[in-house]
């Protein structure tokens, strides 16, 4: 039997304004199970930030909270797009590798601008949980508080050490860990740990999430929880966030999703998934976020789409538009049909490299030729809008060769939708923890295991940002051009740069992997 005095408040931790799915998903869950239970939620994304403090103070004296489930989304800012203290990659690329000594200063500058926010955030977060904490404790001595999202899930190991003694650190969905705090049961078999009380169990990340069906979010609920609500409905062009299965059976050797989520993917029926949108539709929500870690994450997972997608037609929602990380492999005509008939309108594809052969040394399953011959069905079906595709140069054992070969896919990639329908999006791999490319990391001696992952400090943010010599400073050299030539137009220049000093080579070299008995460096890690 529940504690019936439970109650409950979500606070998302300040971030950009992403729609707060997690912190919805969790209120709604709870409410169906305790329908008694009294929650709010109060989205710090939504909020300036001279009025976080205040406004979290208010919300804490007004409402009383007995639990205060904290939602942190994002901690790690290295990306080629300006982030929240400017341009992450920039700034290290220009510290690390300028030639032009006014130019590292600039770098440095920012850089040192940046770790200053990046800093300055992790300790407002963490001064946030304290503070709501405290002051909760003010009306209700035994109010607790419990912290998960994103970016705890990857940094729980290290978050754990600033929070105070007692708070709850959660790895993965929370479903099942609140259902238990609000019961007030055991956490042993929970994916968390308590400060000050346990340790995080070893490999605690690898244990299986709990096997719990989603149903539709009742937003008729979530609306009366939530007054800023309307946040999110004002500005249409927002992609509102809905899940429709969890879980990733894949290897890449640089993600965590497939660790955080479990390998065994959960598909949310589709008729759940439908009646969601229905209720966000109905409320004037016309573009939509696939959330999943991958929309299709393999073949066997292709008719779930196409139900989905059939029963979002049936529906009458004909005039939205959704976004989605796709794995392009797993595409057939029919589906294609059904995606651009259901208005999609963007979507990335993360294939990293256009070298079959790095593409198998980073175990990711993929095969390029079927990407492509799938873009080509796509293309067919209609589809005439943006595609962003992900590449991380230099992962593994990346050579002159393979660079050549990731542009002639590239370029066909461009043949196929047009040069400015793909995006190539250039990232270098930030790399996490328990993740295969960190154990190798650790057997190359690149890391040592102890190593601070959150650090900024440019000595290990150096190692962290994915980017090794021989080849690093050839890459920064490009990269530091293509910003001078045009920031605007980034990873389009960054191409085009590559192609210049080093030509292009065969689409049939890029889509052959020569088998090679000893080129599973990362295999044997793993
Ligand atoms: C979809 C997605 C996106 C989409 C979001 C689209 C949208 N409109 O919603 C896009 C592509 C825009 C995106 C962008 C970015 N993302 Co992203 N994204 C994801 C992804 C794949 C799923 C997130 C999601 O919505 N899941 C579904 C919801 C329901 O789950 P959830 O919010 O995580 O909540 C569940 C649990 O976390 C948990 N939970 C949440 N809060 C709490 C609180 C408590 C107390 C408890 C107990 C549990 C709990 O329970 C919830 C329900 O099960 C995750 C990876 C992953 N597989 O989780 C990365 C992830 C969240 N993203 C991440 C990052 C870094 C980013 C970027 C900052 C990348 C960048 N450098 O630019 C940007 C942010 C852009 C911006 N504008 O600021 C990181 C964050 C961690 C980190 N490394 O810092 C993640 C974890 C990926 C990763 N491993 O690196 N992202
Ligand atoms: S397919 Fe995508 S989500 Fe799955 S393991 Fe690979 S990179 Fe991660």
């Amino acid at each position: 039997m529940e504690n019936r005095e439970n109650r409950v408040l979500y606070v998302r931790l300040p971030c950009n304004p992403i729609f707060p799915i997690g912190v919805v998903y969790l209120s709604d869950h709870v409410h169906k199970l305790f329908p008694d239970v009294q929650q709010r939620i109060f989205d710090l994304g939504a909020v300036p930030p001279l009025d976080y403090a205040k406004g979290l103070d208010a919300i804490i004296d007004e409402f009383q909270p007995t639990l205060l489930v904290f939602s942190w989304r994002d901690i790690q800012i290295y990306a080629p797009v300006g982030g929240r203290g400017g341009n992450p990659l920039q700034n290290a690329f220009e510290f690390y590798y300028a030639k032009n000594l006014l130019t590292k200063f600039r770098g440095a500058l920012g850089g040192l601008r940046l770790a200053t926010s990046y800093y300055t955030e992790l300790s407002r977060n963490l001064g946030l949980v304290k503070r709501g904490l405290k002051r909760a404790r003010k009306y209700r001595p035994e109010a607790r508080a419990v912290v998960g999202g994103g970016a705890v899930s990857v940094f729980y190991e290290q978050l754990g050490r600033s929070l105070p003694t007692g708070t709850v650190v959660s790895v993965g969905e929370g479903e099942a860990l609140l259902e238990k705090l609000i019961k007030g049961e055991d956490l042993a078999q929970e994916r968390c740990y308590v400060v000050g009380e346990t340790v995080p169990r070893d490999r605690l990340i690898h244990e299986k999430p709990a096997n719990i069906e989603k149903t539709a979010c009742n937003y008729d609920y979530i609306e009366t929880i939530w007054p800023e609500f309307s946040y999110y409905l004002q500005d249409m062009d927002f992609y509102v966030g809905v899940q429709t299965k969890r879980g990733c059976p894949h290897n890449c050797c640089y993600c965590i999703y497939t660790v955080i989520e479990g390998k065994q993917v959960r598909i949310n029926p589709a008729d759940e998934v439908v009646a969601e949108m229905r209720q966000l539709y109905d409320r004037g929500i016309r573009n939509f976020w696939f959330t999943d870690a991958q929309f299709i994450p393999a073949r066997k997972f292709i008719d779930d789409a196409i139900e989905l997608l059939q029963k979002i037609i049936a529906s009458g929602m004909t005039d939205i538009h959704w976004a989605a990380y796709i794995r392009a492999d797993n595409l057939t005509p029919e589906l294609c049909d059904l995606m651009v008939k259901t208005g999609m309108n963007y979507f990335e594809i993360g294939i990293t490299s256009g070298s079959q052969e790095l593409v198998r040394k980073m175990r990711m399953g993929y095969n390029l030729r079927v990407v492509l011959e799938n873009c080509r069905d796509l293309k067919a079906a209609g589809y005439n809008d943006l595609v962003s595709v992900n590449y991380s140069f230099n992962v593994i054992d990346e050579t002159f060769e393979t660079i050549r070969q990731t542009i002639a896919y590239h370029r066909e990639l461009e043949r196929i939708f047009g040069v400015d329908k793909v995006e190539p999006a250039i990232f270098f791999i930030g790399l996490q923890p328990h993740t295969i490319l960190e154990e190798y990391a650790f057997k190359k001696d690149i890391l040592k295991p102890g190593y601070d992952p959150m650090s900024l400090m440019p000595w290990t943010a150096r190692k962290l940002l994915w980017n090794p010599e021989p080849l690093g400073s050839f890459f920064g050299q490009v990269c530091l051009e293509a910003w001078q030539r045009n920031s605007n137009d980034f990873g389009r220049e960054v191409m085009a740069i590559l192609e210049e000093k080093l030509g292009c080579a065969d689409l049939e070299a890029a889509l052959t992997a020569p088998v090679e008995i000893k080129d599973k460096q990362l295999a044997a890690v793993k």
